[in-house]
């Protein structure tokens, strides 16, 4: 066999091998995790999970206290600034909205690549209120909240939650990893 064609034959084989190893799920996987834990006037957690395709964030929200108006529902957002050491949750900004979508803007549910990345409830619904003693638990996909893009991404930003009429209630900061 000459020279070239034993190359050719390397190659063609080394690709057909290549093709038939399972692809990897993302190059880093498990980086695209983070939460938000609230510990004060509401308490549960978010987690945020990007999936191995990297085409969308799995997000789970589960309370345990602290959404108290029965007959409220309460927006929330991931707003682009951490919580201060204050805690004050008005210092944390707009929401994240890498698309430029401003605050105010509507977000229908029906076309939520017009919503604001930040607006997971305009995307996903409010959260009602829910008696003491229950749990809340509110489980989607999102394919617009991005991971790696320093002015895209969600890790260092916070969720804020809104009373019924709108003032900030409760944030937390999200974090990489797993809650504790
Ligand atoms: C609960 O939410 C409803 C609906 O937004 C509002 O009218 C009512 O004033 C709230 N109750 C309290 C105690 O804040
Ligand atoms: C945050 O802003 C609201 C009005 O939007 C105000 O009622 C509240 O007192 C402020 N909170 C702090 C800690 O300054
Ligand atoms: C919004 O609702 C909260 C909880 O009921 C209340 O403490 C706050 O004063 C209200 N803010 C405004 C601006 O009405
Ligand atoms: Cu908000």
């Amino acid at each position: 066999m000459n020279m070239l064609l034993s190359i050719l034959v390397l190659l063609l084989s080394s690709t057909l091998l290549t093709s038939s190893l399972p692809v990897p799920d993302s190059p880093n996987p498990s980086t695209h995790i983070a939460y938000a834990q609230f510990t004060g006037v509401v308490t549960g957690t978010i987690n945020f999970r990007e999936d191995g395709s990297q085409t969308f964030t799995n997000v789970i929200v589960q309370l345990y206290s602290g959404l108290t108006n029965l007959t409220g529902q309460y927006a929330y957002h991931i707003h682009q600034y951490p919580v201060p050491n204050s805690g004050d949750c008005n210092l944390t900004g707009g929401h994240l909205s890498p698309s430029g979508y401003p605050d105010g803007a509507p977000c229908d549910p029906n076309i939520p690549n017009l919503c604001q990345e930040g607006d997971l409830s305009g995307k996903h619904g409010k959260l009602p209120g829910f008696p003491s003693g229950q749990i809340l638990y509110r489980q989607y996909q999102d394919p617009y909240l991005k991971w790696v893009n320093p002015t895209d991404t969600i890790f260092g930003r916070s969720v804020v939650i809104h009373y019924p009429n709108g003032t900030r209630y409760a944030c937390a900061n999200i974090y990489a990893g797993y809650p504790e």
